[in-house]
């Protein structure tokens, strides 16, 4: 399924949220998923307009913006429908069932209510699942898993990435997907999205932990279906428009280049 159209996998594909996103995809042709990580409102607004018109997915931590409020949810949810996006909150959630249900639903932020799609370490082990599930799929939203960081010595490899994958297949109706570095697909019957993040075009690492890959490492190498870009689109702030088309079609052709080699 890996190698298949967007389109294709869209129509086969038997969770909601992934089949709303493989479509979209299509329609705008990108691939491109922003992270948004600003600390202001303003700014992430005026990033969110921007790079809009160029990403399937805008990636979120809401947790890190100073003048939160709920003006600045709704507004990001005007701009899904102006753009045609999804909202990924990047809340990682990583504690027991009952607790990550709290999170997810209540709080001063309420993920749930906005978020389409969200993710989860699968340290806790399964109940985490469980828990979010609860709230999410009343609700039609979609979980990812952290299968995989970006970052330098993370400790997500080996079992652990391997018992994540079999953690997804037993939730297929919640988990849609992963964050990963590879694609995570081995039977005819399963498809998994895998958004990648750890891209950048100019550059290696940031002197923090984080490696990147360019687009089409990721996605020809790899087989990853999502690139997520952050510092790399809106590092400079008079380039955001500029940058976001760049990975666009970086990001663009490279999945045109996979699904030519494996015709
Ligand atoms: N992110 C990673 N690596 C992971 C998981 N998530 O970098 O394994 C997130 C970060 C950040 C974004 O929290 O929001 O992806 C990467 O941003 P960058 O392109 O500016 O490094």
């Amino acid at each position: 399924n890996t190698y298949k159209t967007y389109t294709e996998r869209g129509q086969q594909h038997p969770n909601a949220c992934a089949r709303s996103l493989f479509e979209l995809m299509e329609r705008k042709q990108t691939n491109l998923s922003v992270a948004v990580d600003v600390t202001t409102k303003k700014e992430l607004l005026s990033i969110a307009d921007a790079v809009g018109p160029f990403v399937c997915v805008l990636k979120t931590h809401i947790d890190i913006v100073e003048d939160f409020d709920h003006d600045l949810v709704q507004q990001l949810e005007q701009l899904a429908k102006k753009h045609d996006f999804l909202i990924f909150e990047d809340r990682k959630f990583a504690d027991i069932g009952n607790t990550v249900k709290h999170q997810y639903a209540n709080g001063i932020y309420k993920i749930a209510s906005w978020s389409h799609i969200t993710n989860a370490h699968t340290v806790p082990g399964e109940g985490i699942i469980k828990g979010l599930g609860e709230v999410g799929l009343p609700l039609g939203r979609g979980l990812l898993l952290l299968a995989e960081m970006s970052s330098k010595g993370a400790l997500t490899k080996g079992s652990y990435t391997s018992e994540s994958v079999e953690m997804a297949r037993r939730n297929k109706d919640f988990v849609f997907g992963f964050i990963a570095q590879h694609k995570m697909n081995e039977y005819d019957d399963e498809d998994f999205v895998v958004m990648s993040p750890g891209v950048g075009l100019d550059v290696k690492g940031d002197g923090l932990g984080q490696q990147y890959r360019t687009p089409h490492e990721v996605i020809v190498e790899s087989g990853g279906d999502i690139i997520i870009v952050g510092r790399g689109i809106y590092g400079n702030p008079d380039q955001v428009e500029a940058q976001a088309k760049r990975y666009r079609q970086a990001g663009w052709d490279a999945y045109l280049e996979r699904v030519r080699l494996h015709k």
